[in-house]
């Protein structure tokens, strides 16, 4: 099943149907451009580098650190895999991820299956595409009837919430998609203007009001608004908020139910704004906005800013819900369709960058 975000979206990368479950082997993100023009497949090789690059700090304390265990030795010996169980919980990949992982590399220790680093690497990423793969699955958001395609944004203060819509934005209108951008975030004094300015950088269209308004106002205002002039995504910033602060979960709530009351069926997507340097916390956030509003997707920024980029791991271990994007920078172009295998390919992949 094709997401929506991908039909919407439209890359021909995107567009090619999703492998079979047997067939799910990592395949280097080189290999499989075979049919693509050579214009795109510039592009890509370059989007592939941007990747890699943003995921260098963790490259650096989760795979370059794997190869020095192997310094001056022979083997894999009980040692050896106590600094991995280090190196990986410094990855941020989280404790109950790093024990099931240390277990199946025992189990293929025994069965003399693994031999040294190259060998131990290779299986600790498959390893990991297994756990991305599975978030990679569950269900779409739910199509419109009618109606512009109403994403909610939603997360802790300076997560990235404003800048990850700017960057949707450019993506969506590149898609050919009419977007319109609700400033929600009514809370903080200069929570607009920053949205306005993305909507003049992307070229579309932004719907504001006054600092202090009901912000669940501002959103029936601005669906009355797109609603005769067929916008296809409309896409709501909210205020920053702490997950543990139930008046503030209150507030989201209510602005889910006036964007169903205006548009039924609205929101289709609530999508969680993470921040990848905030480690651990970013699970209890999740946890807790989920009760609250119930997230269809959830986006990881800041990747490019840590060395703790196996959260991402830890996030598609605990969690069923989409990791639909990843921010690896600050500019229009760094967001990121999360794609498993091609991560796993930038997270592993040899050389500097
Ligand atoms: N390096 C890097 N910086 C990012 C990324 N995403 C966002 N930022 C930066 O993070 C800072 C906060 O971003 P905002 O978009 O204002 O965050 P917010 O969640 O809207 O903040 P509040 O509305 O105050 O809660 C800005 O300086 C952004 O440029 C990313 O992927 N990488
Ligand atoms: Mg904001």
């Amino acid at each position: 099943m094709l997401s929506w975000f991908k039909q919407k979206l439209g890359s021909a990368q995107d567009l090619q149907p999703e492998q079979s479950p047997g067939s799910e082997t990592a395949t280097p993100v080189a290999a499989t451009e075979g049919t693509k023009a050579s214009g795109q497949q510039e592009n890509e090789a370059g989007f592939f580098l941007r990747l890699k690059e943003g995921l260098s700090r963790t490259r650096k304390t989760l795979v370059s650190q794997i190869d020095t265990l192997f310094l001056g030795k022979k083997q894999i010996d009980a040692q050896l895999l106590e600094d991995l169980e280090e190196i990986l919980i410094m990855a941020d990949i989280g404790t109950a991820t790093t024990m099931e992982l240390l277990e199946k590399t025992r189990t293929q220790v025994k069965r003399q299956t693994l031999g040294d680093a190259q060998a131990l690497k290779e299986a600790l990423k498959e390893m990991i595409l297994g756990y991305l793969l599975k978030a990679d699955q569950p269900a779409d958001p739910a199509l419109p009837q009618q109606g512009p395609f109403v994403v909610m944004v939603l997360g802790v203060n300076g997560v990235g919430k404003t800048t990850t819509i700017g960057k949707l934005a450019y993506k969506f209108s590149q898609a050919g998609q009419k977007v319109l951008l609700v400033a929600a975030d009514t809370f903080r004094a200069a929570a607009s203007e920053q949205l306005q300015i993305w909507g003049q950088r992307v070229g579309v269209e932004v719907v504001a009001q006054q600092a202090g308004a009901d912000p669940s106002s501002v959103v029936f205002d601005a669906l009355n608004y797109a609603r005769p002039r067929n916008f296809d995504v409309v896409l709501v910033d909210t205020a920053g908020r702490l997950h543990t602060k139930v008046n503030l979960m209150e507030e989201l709530k209510k602005i889910k139910r006036v964007m169903d009351k205006k548009v039924p069926g609205a929101p289709h997507e609530i999508l969680l704004v993470l921040d990848a340097t905030t480690g651990q916390n970013a699970i209890s956030q999740v946890r807790l906005f989920n009760e609250a509003v119930e997230v269809t997707g959830l986006a990881l920024t800041k990747l490019d800013g840590t060395a703790k980029g196996g959260i991402v791991i830890n996030i598609c271990h605990e969690f069923n819900i989409p990791l639909r994007f990843i921010g690896i920078g600050e500019q229009m172009e760094d967001l990121r369709d999360f794609e498993p295998r091609e991560f796993v390919e930038a997270l592993f992949a040899e050389g500097e960058a």
